[in-house]
């Protein structure tokens, strides 16, 4: 039978713009369902508050890194990202996170899986959602991690040492339905997957501006009726089946740019409108956005040549570096991706879940997991 331990070390970390806490594979259950059990416990759901736990009571603070030494010779090590729903009895590995993706090189160098360089880092990560690789390099003068540094990235305050993350195309198609339109519910969208399954919807097709606050759009009945149902079968069509459970696919509502960018962002995470926007969500926008024919190219504002777009999303924008090949029968493919993130390190120590026997979860709905 698998011990679950009653204190388990933990380092908590801001990665990018989520939170999170972060673990070594070994201190944690190997077994899915005692392990998720061990998470919810610890990040305090299900409660709208997490009230008894680490969790921030919101999607982009109640997400989890499990990292361990990797075998893949092209990686240093595995990381596998762990959604906590913060209100329901779930833990998803359906869906990677670029955010936490930038605590990760830190992380590693903190518990010594990996041995800093005397200026400079540069980890290789598997991510264990996706099988997808990415570099990571981060500033490590005199071999120890400094966190400090010029790099600003818009919704964190100040500034932090840079996490320069790089990605090789993804193993999935850029288009998981083969097409670069679909037509679901009588709304134009482009189903697109450069490390985060993503649809793409032109805001005024569903009667906003795509200028509004995430609240204003949390706060429209009507809206989340529809993207519900154009997410549930964009699900089916990208092949992930029944998402009705599942955090993915995301919904990106497209509009003009304001602000110099290439477009604007309204993305949902999928019921909650992301105050800023995820990484992998971003390459996907970006990836998107260049694609002939689809629903962000006529909307787009792209540098000639230059392969930085600038994604504008509720709280700044978000840069990101993107250029696309073509896959042997000509469809369009991911060829780079490239992005500048922040972490830091909040805290670390030994969190103490809460009780099994004084507060049981609920079991976990079916469906939930992959
Ligand atoms: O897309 C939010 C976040 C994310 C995921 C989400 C992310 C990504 O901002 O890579 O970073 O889409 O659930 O952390």
């Amino acid at each position: 039978m698998t011990r679950v331990p009653e204190e388990v070390p933990c380092l908590l970390m801001r990665g990018g713009t989520s939170k999170g806490a972060y673990f070594l594979a070994g201190d944690l259950p190997a077994e899915p369902a005692p392990r998720d059990e061990l998470l919810l416990r610890i990040m305090g759901s299900p409660d709208d508050r997490q009230i008894d736990g680490l969790g921030g009571a919101h999607p982009l603070t109640s997400k989890v890194a499990v990292i361990s030494p990797s075998a893949d010779p092209d990686a240093d090590v595995d990381y596998l990202f762990l959604q906590v729903v913060v209100d329901r009895p779930e833990v998803s590995d359906r869906q990677n996170c670029g955010n936490i993706l930038a605590g990760v090189g830190p992380f590693a160098v903190e518990r010594g899986l990996v041995t800093a360089g005397e200026e400079e880092t540069s980890v290789r990560i598997r991510m264990a959602n996706s099988g997808d690789l990415a570099t990571a390099t981060f500033p490590t003068p005199g071999g120890r991690v400094d966190y400090t540094g010029d790099a600003e990235i818009s919704g964190v305050p100040g500034t932090a040492a840079p996490v320069v993350i790089e990605f090789p195309p993804s193993a999935t198609p850029l288009l998981p339905t083969g097409n670069v339109r679909d037509e679901i519910d009588g709304v134009q969208v482009t189903c697109v997957d450069n490390g985060m399954p993503t649809v793409l919807i032109a805001a005024t097709s569903l009667k906003v501006t795509g200028y509004e606050t995430p609240r204003e759009l949390e706060g429209d009945a009507a809206l989340a009726d529809r993207l519900r149902t154009i997410r549930l079968a964009a699900g089916r069509l990208m092949g992930l089946g029944d998402v009705s459970d599942a955090t993915v696919p995301k919904l990106t509502l497209l509009a003009p740019p304001r602000d110099g960018g290439a477009v604007t962002t309204r993305t949902f995470i999928p019921v909650r409108c992301h105050p800023s926007i995820g990484v992998l969500g971003a390459a996907s926008v970006a990836a998107g956005l260049r694609i002939e024919g689809g629903v962000g190219a006529d909307l787009a504002r792209l540098d000639a040549g230059g392969d930085r777009v600038r994604i504008e999303h509720p709280t700044g924008f978000l840069d990101i570096e993107s250029s696309l090949g073509a896959t042997p029968d000509g469809l369009p493919s991911a060829r780079r991706t490239a992005v500048v993130r922040t972490a830091r390190k909040i805290f670390d120590g030994t969190v103490f879940p809460r009780s099994a026997e004084t507060a049981p979860i609920p079991p976990q709905p079916q469906g939930g997991q992959r």
